[in-house]
């Protein structure tokens, strides 16, 4: 393949729907892996040492030592919320600006919360097992029995617009909510979630659900341990949509074991893909490999947001110069050209 001298490449880090990156090919040049893997920061180093921009996904790691390769680096657009891959201090020093895709994702992370709180509680995945296993002798009065949803006390850890949204599907179930947050929301907002601000003690205590939805940072990396996971109730379950690394998963794995709480689903984990051989073996846990974003629409809507982003924060499209999401405002001693 033949590059034009002229136009700015990109590199896309993963396959991403081939007909919005025709959006991206009207202005650059687009290479596209095409295989969804994980990268190395020297992988990524070579692949942005001739990039200005590029579309990541949020396990692909960007620091110092990445940038230190990428002289023509000016722009990446995260095609997620979450940013942890990204080391923003190093980016603004570069001068290359960051964007992520906040909004469109949440009322779909929403549902999927909703999924694991219901599959955990009534133990789906693990009656599946059994069916298929050909276990199912027939009726039985006894067989997996689980935890009730409805009636019991939602708890949530960080309540910013994911939080929020899972608090407000609440209602139906008739389920009290109860929040924990950096900093408490504005009464209108707690009204219309139907949620009350306690201290995380208290979450940690009467929470039947606990539902993780914090940033991972480096504040909230292991913001539930063993202690943690000591306060809650022996018949509570942890919902993880958020970050592995939020998690202990070895002080998870153990609480599982000894039916301290009395189950989790999982989204995320801390080394993923690798997921510890020890939760593979329990069953009250459900797993899922980080798809809580994952219905077709709202993927499709994340890859355009990143599109648009890196569009404009290379200067082109009608936000010339003004990526709508851009998460380094400092960057504004962005690389000429
Ligand atoms: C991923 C996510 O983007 O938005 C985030 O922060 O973790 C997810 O939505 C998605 O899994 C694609 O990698």
């Amino acid at each position: 393949m033949t590059h034009s001298d002229h136009r700015p490449r990109i590199w896309v880090s993963r396959p991403l729907f081939d007909d919005i990156l025709d959006r991206l090919r009207e202005h650059f040049d687009v290479e596209v892996e095409d295989d969804d893997r994980e990268w190395t920061r020297q992988e990524m180093a070579e692949k942005l040492a001739d990039k200005a921009g590029a579309i990541l996904g949020v396990a692909d790691p960007v620091d110092a030592s990445v940038l230190a390769h990428t002289p023509l680096l000016r722009a990446i657009a995260n095609r997620g919320v979450g940013y942890n891959n990204l080391d923003l201090a190093a980016l603004s020093a570069a001068g290359v600006v960051a964007t992520n895709t906040p909004g469109v994702l949440d009322e779909t992370v929403a549902d999927f919360a909703w999924a694991l709180m219901l599959a955990t509680a009534r133990r789906v995945t693990e009656a599946e097992r059994y069916l298929r296993a050909g276990e199912w002798k027939g009726m039985s009065f006894h067989i997996l029995l689980g935890g009730d949803v409805h009636g019991r006390t939602l708890g949530i850890l960080g309540m910013g617009r994911i939080g929020q949204a899972i608090a407000r599907r609440a209602a139906g179930f008739r389920m009290p909510v109860i929040y924990h947050n950096r900093s408490r929301l504005d009464g209108a907002i707690e009204q219309d979630c139907k949620a009350r601000y306690v201290d995380r003690d208290t979450l940690l205590g009467e929470a039947d659900f606990l539902v993780l939805t914090v940033p991972m940072t480096a504040e909230t990396r292991h913001i539930v341990g063993a202690a943690e996971l000591a306060r809650m109730k022996r018949d509570a379950f942890l919902i993880n949509i958020a970050r592995g690394g939020v998690v202990d998963d070895a002080a998870l794995v153990a609480a599982l074991s000894e039916k301290r709480i009395a189950g989790a689903g999982l989204d995320v984990f801390e080394r993923e893909p690798a997921v510890p051989p020890a939760m593979l073996a329990l069953d009250n846990v459900v797993l899922t490999p980080h798809i809580a974003s994952a219905s077709l629409a709202t993927r499709r809507a994340m890859a355009g947001m990143a599109v648009d982003n890196l569009i404009a924060a290379l200067g082109y499209g009608p936000d010339a110069g003004r990526p709508p999401n851009a998460i380094n405002a400092d960057s504004s001693l962005a690389r000429a050209g």
